[in-house]
């Protein structure tokens, strides 16, 4: 599967080319060079070229102009590569890759995210194993979408989340089946996988002018937190409520506060706490309100996916009553009829 192939090796930093200092873990600075002389020394892999970003980063400092970066650098050498491998910090890589899904729209090559728990030059790393088995999976031509690889599992980007923060096994897709495996062979559920579009569509706007904040309901929680928020005036607010879509409704303020921002153009959309499971806003008597109030249902959308696809939608340029539409609706897999 590898013969011929020549992916495109992106280095944006993370644990995996990390090492120890004084300070905690910081990027290493000749870990391209330590990366291509183990690569060199591998068998079966396919032709790569690597591309390090100049300064490496913590996925914690990633921001949406980072992930635009990404996407566009992607696109720039889409013609001469037949996959991509990107190497980024676990912290945030579902946020990462769900923005690369929506901004590569109609993706009919591998992108394969991947990094490690422990950096590549310390006992033990998960990282090479990471890593080839990535380039391996980039080599595919049953895989066009994005997707993150990690400890085994070949995931959708759009639909991970990192579950562990000790664990190898670090991320998880809760609402869809993995699209693959590393067994003795590497494994695709056909099924799982996006079918191959007919052309590409990119979408690559200017990220990051948009304003998405998060509220995580808790038993008790004063309103003036949401009043703060929404004094913000976000384009965007994720509520992130109980089980199927549940907020408190004894408090007529809560869906006055929320009908009134959503009548000013505030996108409110609903998703749940628990990571398994779709919501449905107005299943209960207490969420039926918020539907009223304008809240936009999350379906079983990953956080992750959530938080990048809103920023995609406002850095597409569209009206609040547009993003509402494009919101519910499927655009790579993110989320299940
Ligand atoms: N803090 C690191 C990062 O996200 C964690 C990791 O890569 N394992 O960059």
């Amino acid at each position: 599967m590898t013969s011929n192939k020549h992916i495109a090796l992106l280095y944006t930093g993370g644990t995996i080319g990390m090492q120890a200092t004084a300070q905690g873990y910081a990027p290493m600075p000749d870990f391209p060079d330590v990366l291509s002389t183990l690569l060199d020394q591998a068998d079966g892999l396919p032709r790569y070229t690597l591309y390090p970003y100049g300064k490496p980063i913590d996925s914690s400092n990633a921001t949406p102009a980072d992930w635009q970066t990404v996407g566009r650098d992607i696109a720039a050498r889409y013609d001469g590569h037949d996959g991509f491998v990107v190497l980024h910090g676990t912290d945030t890589m579902a946020y990462t890759a769900s923005a690369l899904s929506f901004m590569l729209r109609g993706l009919r090559k591998p992108v394969i995210v991947t990094g490690s728990q422990i950096p590549l030059k310390a006992p033990r790393s998960d990282a090479l194993q990471n890593l080839v088995t990535s380039l391996q999976f980039a080599c595919s031509d049953a895989i066009s979408e994005v997707a993150v690889y990690f400890n085994q599992r070949l995931l959708r980007g759009n639909r991970c989340t990192k579950m562990s923060t000790e664990h190898l096994q670090a991320f998880d897709t809760p609402n869809y089946p993995w699209l693959g495996e590393q067994r003795i062979q590497l494994r695709l559920d056909h099924h799982a996988l996006l079918p191959r579009a007919d052309a590409e569509r990119f979408e690559l706007p200017d990220y990051g002018r948009a304003t998405v904040l998060s509220l995580r309901f808790l038993p008790g929680m004063p309103l003036q937190v949401l009043k703060a928020m929404l004094d913000l005036r976000p384009q965007a607010l994720i509520l992130q409520c109980y089980g199927a879509g549940n907020a408190p409704d004894r408090d007529p303020a809560l869906i006055d506060m929320l009908a009134r921002a959503s009548g000013e153009g505030t996108v409110l959309v609903g998703c749940s706490q628990a990571p398994f499971g779709a919501v449905t806003i107005g299943a209960y008597a207490a969420g039926a309100e918020m539907t009223r109030a304008g809240v936009v249902s999350a379906g079983d959308m990953s956080f992750e996916a959530i938080y990048a696809k809103l920023h995609h939608l406002f850095a597409l340029g569209l009206e609040p009553g547009q993003v509402r539409l494009a919101f519910a609706q499927d655009r790579c897999g993110e989320i299940s009829a």
